[in-house]
């Protein structure tokens, strides 16, 4: 791969990885091919707009299908270079589901031609990439597919490249970041970090498909983990009646203490599943990361623990009082600050808890979406904005830490839970 302007890449699934990677790609001089199977979405790129909200994406998006470098399609066309950035979600006992990865690998998989290099970026069990060369195999038996144990080069290059970029900040963080490049032999690497060359300032590092899949479940991994000792240090010191962000800040005044936040739970697509396919793939071995998931997923319970005891106590202060009154607003969907993605959200699990329990009282306010999701019980509730929660709202339940919640104070004679820290004081001032 030398020329950006003479290759042809393809990426399958436009979505929060696979969009901005297309549109990064036509800006550094590829042509694109956007593969998606949801026509709403390929017709919204061919419109030059976007179907999602990620600083900067809009404009890249625009100018690259105006300048004919990017096209999104339905329909599989060769490519030299195809990268995969599908959902690799879990299934109900936290087992890995492949299946879009099935699904794009055999959707492609007639249109591959000798020579072409194909990139799994989904997070991935570790083997899926080699499963994913097997789906290959099985529709192309005239390829031969790279082998690890056989030193004759294939006639097409696999490998995998895990995306590590941070939502909110892809756009920059796809240039700059390091690539870890795993092939399935190292002539795979090589081909695939000659795609990557096109596009990444950062290092280019060579490794085996099934250390870069791990790699990839490793960070995540940690970071649930730091996530899971920030949630649990915030039960203790609630039980212990000590300000958890004063104590935070205090503990990593310590040159190599550095505590996270603590939140209402663990969201997104990324850190609240890759665990799992660590834990799927060495039950035995993978107890702390098994137990850090399980911390994060108890912190939505815990939360409504807290606005149950608030509300108990409004009514044993208001014996006469009805439940039904109670009004409860809720503040943040997302699964995290100032972007609009509720996937795996607490924030959406939480809100949608009390939707249930209090029907139209319970008042959200989620400032990066123009309607309530439509398929949940969440449809209940109202959509409303700041300071209606703030006047008709008997408990306040920050959820989210978006930007425009910081700039807010809450009213003083409203119960305020406060997940974030944000709105509570960080200890005694003086
Ligand atoms: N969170 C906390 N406390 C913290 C930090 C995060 O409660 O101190 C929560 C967030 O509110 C959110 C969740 O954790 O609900 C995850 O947010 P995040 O910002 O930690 O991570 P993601 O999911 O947006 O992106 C992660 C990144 N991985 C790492 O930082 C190791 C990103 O680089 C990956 O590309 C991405 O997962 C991915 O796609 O795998």
């Amino acid at each position: 791969m030398t020329e950006a302007v003479s290759k042809t890449i393809c990426v399958v699934g436009l979505g929060y990885i696979g969009l901005p990677t297309a549109a990064v790609l036509a800006a550094h001089g590829a042509h694109v091919i956007g593969l998606d199977i949801n026509a709403d979405v390929v017709a919204t790129i061919n419109r030059a707009d976007i179907h999602i909200v990620e600083p900067g994406l809009g404009p890249m998006v625009r100018s690259a299908v105006q300048s004919g470098r990017l096209r999104a399609t339905s329909n599989p066309e060769p490519a030299d270079a195809f990268l995969i950035a599908v959902p690799t979600p879990f299934m109900a006992d936290h087992e890995p589901d492949l299946k879009f990865v099935e699904a794009a690998a055999r959707a492609i998989a007639s249109v591959i031609r000798k020579g072409d290099v194909i990139i799994l970026e989904s997070t991935s069990p570790v083997g899926a990439t080699a499963q994913m060369a097997q789906w290959i195999g099985e529709m192309r038996p005239d390829l031969q597919l790279p082998d690890p144990n056989n030193a004759a080069p294939g006639d097409i290059y696999i490998a995998h490249c895990p995306e590590r970029v941070l939502p909110g900040k892809v756009i920059h963080e796809l240039v700059v970041n390091d690539r870890v490049i795993g092939g399935l032999t190292p002539a795979c690497a090589n081909a695939a970090i000659g795609v990557y060359k096109l596009f990444v300032k950062g290092a280019c590092i060579k490794t085996s498909a099934r250390t870069a899949e791990l790699c990839k479940l490793a960070e995540n991994s940690f970071r649930d983990v730091n996530i899971a000792y920030a949630n649990e240090l915030s039960r203790i010191c609630d039980k212990l009646e000590i300000n958890v962000w004063e104590l935070i800040s205090l503990a990593n005044l310590h040159p190599r203490v550095n505590i996270l936040n603590p939140g209402p739970g663990v969201g997104g697509h990324c850190i609240a599943v890759d665990p799992w396919f660590i834990v799927s793939s060495a039950p035995e071995e993978a107890r702390l990361i098994r137990t850090a998931r399980e911390v994060n997923d108890d912190k939505p319970g815990w939360v409504i623990a807290k606005v149950d005891a608030a509300v108990a106590a409004i009514q044993s202060g208001n014996p006469d009082g009805l439940k039904s009154e109670i009004v409860i607003g809720c503040f943040g969907l997302a699964f995290k600050a100032d972007i609009d993605d509720l996937r795996e959200s607490p924030a959406l699990d939480i809100a949608t808890r009390l939707a249930n329990q209090f029907g139209k009282n319970a008042l959200i306010v989620e400032p990066n979406i123009a309607e309530l999701p439509s398929s949940v019980a969440i449809s209940g509730a109202q959509l409303v904005d700041v300071s209606t929660a703030f006047e008709q709202a008997d408990v306040l339940v920050l959820l989210v830490d978006h930007a425009s919640f910081k700039t807010v104070k809450p009213p003083t004679d409203k119960i305020v839970i406060d997940t974030r820290g944000i709105w509570i004081a960080n200890g005694p001032s003086d």
